[in-house]
């Protein structure tokens, strides 16, 4: 894809000194194989094992390709969200460091923002769309994505699968006013984005946990606290009147 854009892809990574390496040569390699001019943004924090290191090497290794952010306040959306408004560019991408979603869906979502989208997000649950996932992390998932498009009235599939694309205008009217830097920081960006009549796209996605690798989310304490922001959000849709 030849393109003048400047596209900005942020790997939030945290305690991913084992997989990191791979992953990022695998994407960079994959940059260059489709002709895609794009920067990689490592946005790591307080990691407990080498991560950072590892990423310094990478910058290092790929000059101009690679950087690296070090941030104080941890969560994978604080990451994201820092790693996306410190960079000037035309397109925002985010994927999980994991490469969870596969690299496929980039060229597709940059096509798709070029086209008009504002954002564009995988989706693990359309009907192309092929997951490798256990069937208790696929039943707090389901669940998860019923309860918001009831309360908040939403036509959105997947509000959490790792992998998104924005344009400008979202990354600067929309992601400011997220309030959580963790794991709800998504749901927040798309409700947000949707209500404001902002066109989001999903395209179908292959999605597959990197085999070997623990994740860092219990599904359980992760619903009891989503339970909570989500009340919190839909009090705040009420009050500022969205
Ligand atoms: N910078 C940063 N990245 C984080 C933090 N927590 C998680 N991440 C990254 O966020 C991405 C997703 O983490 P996962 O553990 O796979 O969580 P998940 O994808 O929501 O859950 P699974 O469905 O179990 O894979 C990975 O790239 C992590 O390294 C954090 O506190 N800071
Ligand atoms: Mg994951």
């Amino acid at each position: 894809m030849n393109t003048e854009k400047r596209i900005v892809i942020v790997l939030p990574a945290y305690n991913e000194a084992a997989f990191l390496r791979p992953n990022v040569e695998k994407l960079a390699v994959f940059l260059k194989s489709r002709n895609l001019p794009a920067k990689i943004v490592i946005a790591e924090n307080g990691s407990i094992d080498n991560t950072r290191q590892v990423a310094e090497n990478l910058a290092e290794e790929f000059p101009g390709v690679v950087s690296l952010m070090s941030l104080k306040v941890k969560g994978k959306g604080n990451a994201v969200i820092s790693g996306w408004l410190s960079n000037q560019a035309d397109i925002y991408v985010y994927m999980d460091s994991d490469l969870s979603t596969d690299l496929n869906a980039l060229p597709e979502a940059l096509r798709e923002i070029f086209s008009g989208s504002d954002i564009v997000i995988g989706s693990r649950y359309m009907r192309s769309s092929r997951v490798i996932v256990s069937r208790y992390r696929l039943f707090f998932s389901f669940f998860y994505k019923q309860i918001i498009r009831l309360v908040f009235n939403s036509k959105i599939s997947d509000f959490q699968c790792g992998f998104k694309a924005a344009n400008r205008n979202v990354v600067n009217e929309i992601v400011p006013r997220i309030q959580d830097g963790c794991w709800f920081f998504d749901t927040e960006l798309l409700l947000l984005a949707e209500r404001k009549m902002f066109k989001i796209k999903e395209i179908p996605v292959n999605w597959a946990n990197q085999p070997g690798r623990k994740s860092k989310v219990s599904p359980i304490s992760l619903s009891i606290q989503n339970i909570r922001k989500i009340i919190t959000l839909k009090k705040r849709f009420n009050g500022e009147g969205f």
